[in-house]
């Protein structure tokens, strides 16, 4: 077999990077991957998603998605370490047999370029506004979408978007979930904060299995706790961190997907900003997530 391992993790990498990386790896195993252009970014990038997995129809589905906030780099550099993990190293051949993973390292393409060529600390989707530009694609799901933990105004940095579901990227990932079948798990990665969030954000109403969700997550914390010593939280969002909604963690949840959380991976230290990220710790950091996902993904075959 042809090494395809043509991704690094000592660098943050851009998009057409990731792209022939994936590529790659489709070409090399393509019994076990499949790479599908799911829909266009509103700057008309393809929006890219892998299915990984030996082809059995009945398994549970993972969704996993990185990148919808575009200056959170260590989210594509962990979702890509992922990637390369499930496909490329042999020992974890049961995660596939068992289950089929859809994933998508950058679902914001255009502002994640944006972050490499006009301003480093970017968020939002790229689509034109009347006075600003950008829509926070993860206050866009139609989940309490203009409920308090949203902003109506175009400059901030929370902006919901002029009408539900607004963002191309937002949409094609809801259509894509919506075409799946046993779909029991998503997981969005964001930083930083070291955090395990489950629903709600909108409401600190209990979600109806709060507690499979707080004791799979203290789990995963536990296992990523073990490798060195990183401490991860997990809890609904409104309680621990704030309220948001329109977020895709609860529209999955609403839309009956019992397992989907948001990763909070770890900030940058001593770079005067927590998403600033030295490259050395992509792969501290997504070695320390991998049991992490595994204990997850052992809990979701088995429930
Ligand atoms: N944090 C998330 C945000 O979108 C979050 C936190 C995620 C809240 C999911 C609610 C639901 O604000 C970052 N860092 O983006
Ligand atoms: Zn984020």
């Amino acid at each position: 077999k042809v090494p395809s391992g043509r991704i690094t993790f000592t660098e943050f990498h851009r998009y057409n990077v990731i792209l022939d990386y994936v590529d790659q790896l489709q070409q090399s195993y393509p019994d076990i991957v499949s790479v599908e252009e799911f829909g266009r970014s509103t700057e008309g990038r393809p929006l890219v998603l892998l299915r990984i997995g030996t082809g059995n129809a009945n398994n549970p589905t993972i969704i996993m998605d990185g990148t919808i906030h575009a200056r959170e780099w260590i989210s594509p550099a962990v979702t890509s370490y992922v990637i390369q993990e499930l496909v490329e190293n042999p020992a974890n051949r049961q995660l596939i047999e068992d289950i089929n993973w859809i994933i998508v390292p950058v679902l914001n393409p255009d502002g994640y370029e944006y972050t490499f060529t006009d301003q480093r600390l970017w968020r939002k989707t790229r689509r034109i506004g009347i006075v600003c530009n950008g829509v926070d694609a993860n206050r866009n799901f139609d989940a309490a979408w203009g409920a308090p933990g949203a902003s109506t105004s175009e400059c901030s940095e929370t902006f919901m978007g002029p009408y539900v579901f607004s963002e191309p990227e937002a949409l094609a990932l809801a259509v894509v979930a919506e075409q799946t079948a046993n779909l029991e798990g998503y997981l969005t990665m964001h930083s930083y904060g070291n955090w395990l969030l489950f629903s709600w954000g909108f409401t600190e109403e209990p979600v109806e299995n709060a507690a499979e969700l707080q004791q799979l997550g203290n789990a995963m914390s536990n296992a990523i706790y073990a490798v060195n010593g990183t401490r991860y939280t997990a809890g609904p969002t409104a309680e621990l961190l704030y309220y948001a909604s329109g977020t895709s963690q609860d529209w999955f949840t609403v839309i009956g997907v019992p397992l989907s959380y948001t990763v909070e991976l770890p900030a940058g230290v001593g770079t005067g900003n927590g998403f600033i990220i030295q490259p050395e710790r992509i792969l501290p950091v997504s070695q320390e997530f991998w049991p992490g996902l595994v204990t997850y993904a052992n809990h979701l075959v088995q429930r």
